[in-house]
């Protein structure tokens, strides 16, 4: 494939409730859409970064400027462009990973609809849907917990994860307990906002069967995740800790985690995601895909990842409707707590122009 050129589009979604988690609360996401022109084709990739640096390090702004500054203008070195092409070429940039997965991908898009393959046939999808789980941020008070724990589970969500904060923990915990019963495939989130001395309190958590609590401690403390892996019983499992295979094997070998989310945006983009859940099943570590509130063009990747066999529990892959009013592309739609993976080729689903267009910030165009 032949680079003609790159658009950069800032777009801007309403959530339809505010979506609150132990670093900020969210009411509107903010999105950087990145559009690769072929002589051929077009491809799309939606870069994961939020507004602001409080996930991890990376910030859209941020991104916008390291794809227009480095990583486009070297992705017009490559004579012939396809998806192995790309990590090589910006490989001299240092971190970056949510920028570079979104470049990735729309070069990954363009590249498997020239060949008329689609993700899930690329990646190796073994399922044609996949489990829903949802992420329920932190509320105000527990019955308005229990109230949206009630509306999820029956639109049929298979899972529920708890998003938790010091002081926000056992509580709701015990209240979903009490109120929905032991079946309930229940999960929690911290988002580091945990030290290895609240490793007492988590332990509070243990009697209530979750399935595993997920990044507990800072990002760079993995001897601390390993250590408090040894003072609590509910599994721990790394999010914003892994970055790359290499940190998926190294967390893994120090019994750091014993799952682990697979974001490819935060792992710089499939191709890695992929080795990710390799060096997982490879360990026999149980992986799950996770979620950056994205729109449809993400989802549709995403969903394709996570029907690998490795992915053997429910995501963070939920319905449009549980994040926008109107999504940018054909909805995503729960069927019996499951999502299809799309079929089309490259992500199988684009923007709808008309409402791609009302919620558009800018756009800018950096040709080759
Ligand atoms: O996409 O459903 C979703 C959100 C899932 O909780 C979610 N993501 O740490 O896993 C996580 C968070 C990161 C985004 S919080 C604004
Ligand atoms: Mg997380």
């Amino acid at each position: 494939m032949k680079l003609v050129g790159v658009e950069l589009r800032r777009i801007a979604m309403p959530l339809v409730a505010p979506f609150r988690t132990s670093f900020a609360t969210m009411t509107t996401r903010e999105i950087l859409l990145v559009r690769v022109e072929t002589e051929d084709h077009e491809g799309y990739g939606e870069c994961v970064t939020m507004a602001d640096p409080l996930y991890s390090s990376e910030y859209t702004a941020g991104a916008a400027d390291v794809l227009r500054s480095y990583l486009v203008p070297a992705l017009a070195a490559p004579p012939d462009l396809d998806p192995w092409a790309v990590a090589p070429a910006l490989a001299a940039f240092k971190g970056h990973r949510m920028a570079k997965a979104a470049l990735e991908t729309a070069v990954l898009d363009a590249w498997l609809r020239s060949h008329d393959l689609s993700m899930g046939q690329w990646l190796g999808a073994t399922a044609d849907r996949v489990p829903a789980g949802v992420s329920v941020g932190i509320m105000d008070s527990i019955p308005a917990l229990l109230d949206a724990v009630d509306g999820y589970l029956s639109e049929g969500y298979l899972r529920i994860k708890l998003k938790i904060e010091p002081g926000w923990d056992v509580a709701p915990v015990r209240a979903v307990r009490e109120r929905f019963g032991d079946d309930v495939l229940l999960q929690v989130d911290a988002n580091t906002a945990y030290t290895l001395a609240d490793a007492a309190q988590l332990a509070r958590l243990d009697p209530y069967g979750l399935l595993l609590i997920e990044q507990p401690l800072d990002e760079e403390d993995i001897r601390g995740h390993a250590e408090l892996a040894r003072q609590v019983r509910t599994p721990i499992c790394l999010d914003e800790s892994i970055v790359s295979a290499r940190s998926a094997a190294d967390a893994i070998a120090m019994g750091a985690c014993s799952v682990v989310n697979i974001k490819p945006g935060r792992v710089g983009g499939y191709l890695e995601a992929r080795r990710i859940h390799d060096v997982c099943a490879a360990n026999g570590v149980p992986v799950w895909c996770g979620g950056m509130l994205e729109t449809g063009l993400g989802r549709a990747a995403n969903v394709a990842l996570a029907a690998l066999p490795g992915f053997t529990l429910p995501g963070d892959t939920s319905a449009s409707d549980r994040y926008y009013r109107t999504d940018i592309t054909e909805p995503f739609v729960l069927r019996d707590g499951h999502l299809d993976v799309p079929r089309g080729p490259g992500l199988g689903i684009s923007p709808v122009p008309g409402q791609l267009a009302e919620v558009t910030a800018s756009t800018e165009w950096i040709g080759r």
